[in-house]
């Protein structure tokens, strides 16, 4: 339940998640179709999403953890202990382990609107830290989150890693950024990873790996539909592809049709012609001033910067 006392809504009497089928329909109806990226996560988009991360193509994981190792020192100068760490997403079991380690916080409070996933995390960072108040918060982090009692009066550290930020347009991000401020308070900082602008070839590659992951990645999302909205969508029509769109400085996945084709979702009919696309994921890049320029816009001043050793990722900290 969230703080509220209202269950998320997972799924109707029919086991259909409203929101998921709600999100497909209304996005294979636009012009341009578009379905948002956060439904690539089932358990199957889960694993290859972890899979992903170990792909040579693919550093930013690699890029951020470097950092996280890197520069703890850093870390426990400038944020210091006895902050509660709110992390916005479950935890990774790498990076958030090497977060606490260096800034010896007295609270970790993580926020996800999946809740099985969430509990599962919390407990196994727990184990990780004995002595830690661990305070996980099933909740939707794009509006304000009401944290727990356990945390009132303490200093708060928001921490979100993984350029998780890049998913979102400018519009998005800023007001994510906003609630992140209303969530934690004044006198918070933010510790939050973006990735950096850098050689197209590298950026395509990345998101187009030669082993294939990424492609099935992003075509997992049509099975999803499939099997969880009753589609027939041709599963084998499609292609995956990775642009770079210069103008808003992003990768952008898209699921393009090899041959016209048509198929149902949720009874629902669509056609589309030959080379005709879905848009399924933005990833937007950054440089040292765009980051700055969103971070201000959302409310938050940039007090200091990293970057792994080749300067392909950036973690920022700054305060609202
Ligand atoms: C988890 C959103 C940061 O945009 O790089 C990886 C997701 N998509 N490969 C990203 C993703 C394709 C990833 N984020």
């Amino acid at each position: 339940t969230s703080p509220k006392g209202l269950k998320l809504v997972e799924s109707d009497a029919s086991g259909v998640n409203p929101a998921f089928r709600a999100d497909v329909l209304a996005g294979l109806s636009e012009a341009q179709k578009a379905i948002p990226a956060r439904w690539f996560y089932d358990d199957a988009g889960s694993q290859l999403f972890e899979d992903i991360t170990q792909l040579p193509e693919y550093y930013p994981t690699r890029a951020e953890t470097e950092i996280l190792r890197a520069q703890a020192d850093e870390f426990a100068r400038l944020i210091g202990p006895g902050r509660a760490v709110v992390e916005f997403g479950s935890g990774s079991s790498v990076k958030t382990p090497l977060l606490l380690s260096a800034i010896a916080p007295s609270a970790y409070v993580p926020l996800d609107i999946a809740g099985d996933f969430l509990r599962a995390a919390a407990a196994e960072l727990a184990a990780k830290f004995p002595g830690l108040p661990v305070c996980p918060v099933e909740a939707d982090f794009m509006r304000r989150v009401e944290l727990p009692r356990e945390v009132d009066g303490l200093p708060k550290l928001g921490f979100f890693p993984g350029s998780t930020i890049g998913n979102m347009v400018a519009r998005t991000a800023t007001d994510l950024l906003r609630s992140m401020r209303e969530t934690l308070g004044v006198g918070a900082l933010l510790l939050i990873g973006m990735d950096l602008i850098k050689d197209e070839d590298i950026l395509v590659a990345a998101y187009d790996d030669v082993a294939g992951v990424t492609a099935r990645f992003n075509l997992n999302l049509l099975a999803r539909i499939n099997r969880e909205l009753g589609g027939d969508i041709p599963i084998d029509a499609f292609v995956h592809e990775a642009r770079w769109n210069d103008t808003y400085a992003r990768i952008e996945m898209h699921l393009v049709a090899r041959k016209a084709v048509t198929f149902t979702v949720s009874a629902q009919s669509f056609a589309m012609a030959e080379g005709e696309s879905i848009h399924t994921e933005n990833s937007h890049k950054f440089t040292r001033r765009t980051a700055n320029v969103l971070l201000a816009a959302g409310g938050w001043e940039p007090r200091a910067r990293w970057t792994d050793g080749e300067g392909r990722f950036s973690l920022l900290l700054a305060e609202a």
